[in-house]
């Protein structure tokens, strides 16, 4: 007998307060860092995708900044983007306004929620679980609970697992083996932004703009050098970015470089220019 092979596709939206792990979570489940991550607040500008593919099986993960949740913006996202599952990221226990916002839109849907409690390698006193799972439970409707640590991957994995059992049955949205359908010219100024992030600590990466010239040729033949663009508003940021005797610019360049050659899976010549807007 010819037995007939089903196919499951769904989109996956994480949500949750900036800094709760979108991201890290995100890298993990797709196994390749794609969206930045750090321990700063606003992290994430954009919604990043991330595909997972298993067997008959994919997956289209959207991290989203933690940011939208002060606005209305979750609503149009799930009305534009088609969402099949929430992914809820709590960090620890930490409950407040923003959760309450976040819920009031969910619990007016009728989308699968997965709740996740993050970062419970930083939990010592685990006897607060289960009293705040009782309070999760009488504020929300959830299909599935997962307890994990994003940084420390544990319990990642059964992530998806819960999502195979909900999905629709669905052709396959994007080719096997694909990773994330963001341009690399997008994921490369993430991550010089990162490191800008890490490196300056004022308002300059959020207001900085960030351009990656094109460096992909149709003829496959790839471009060592890599030229990157920050524009910037004022003089004295341009020093700052630069620093004394461009100790900041070469550290940016050389751990954005090493980041980004891990991305591509290939040697670059990173070189960055800031001009005056
Ligand atoms: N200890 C611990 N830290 C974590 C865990 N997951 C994420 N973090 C850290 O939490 C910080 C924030 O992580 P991100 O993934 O950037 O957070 P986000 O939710 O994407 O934040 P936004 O993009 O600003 O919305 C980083 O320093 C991560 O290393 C975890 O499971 N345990
Ligand atoms: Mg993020």
């Amino acid at each position: 007998m010819n037995k007939k092979i089903s196919f499951y596709f769904g989109r996956v939206l994480i949500l949750g307060r900036t800094n709760s792990g979108k991201s890290t979570l995100l890298n993990k489940l797709i196994g390749k860092n794609i969206s930045i991550t750090s321990h700063k607040i606003n992290t994430t500008y954009f919604n990043i995708n991330g595909i997972y593919n298993y067997d008959n099986y994919q997956i289209e993960y959207i991290d989203s900044p933690g940011f939208i949740n002060k606005n209305n913006i979750i609503s149009n996202l799930l009305d534009n983007k088609k969402i099949d599952v929430i992914l809820l990221v709590l960090d620890r226990n930490k409950w407040n306004n923003i959760e309450e916002n976040i819920i009031k839109i969910i619990n007016n849907i009728s989308i699968s929620t997965i709740i996740i409690i993050n970062k419970i390698d930083k939990i010592y006193n685990k006897t607060i679980l289960l009293p705040y799972i009782n309070f999760l439970k009488t504020k929300i409707f959830f299909t599935n609970l997962v307890m994990i640590s994003a940084k420390k991957k544990l319990y990642v994995n059964d992530i998806h697992h819960f999502i195979f059992k909900i999905l629709p049955k669905k052709k396959h949205f994007f080719p096997k083996n694909y990773i994330t359908n963001q341009s690399k010219e997008l994921i490369i100024s993430e991550i010089i932004r990162k490191y800008i992030m890490k490196y300056i600590h004022n308002e300059l990466p959020y207001i900085i703009k960030i351009k990656v010239e094109p460096f992909i040729k149709t003829s496959k033949i790839f471009i060592k050098n890599i030229n990157i663009l920050l524009y910037v508003n004022k003089i004295i940021h341009k020093k700052i970015l630069i620093g004394k005797n461009a100790k900041i610019i070469k550290l940016i360049i050389s751990k954005s470089q090493n980041s980004i050659e891990k991305f591509l899976n290939r040697k670059i010549i990173l070189k960055i220019w800031i001009k005056l807007k």
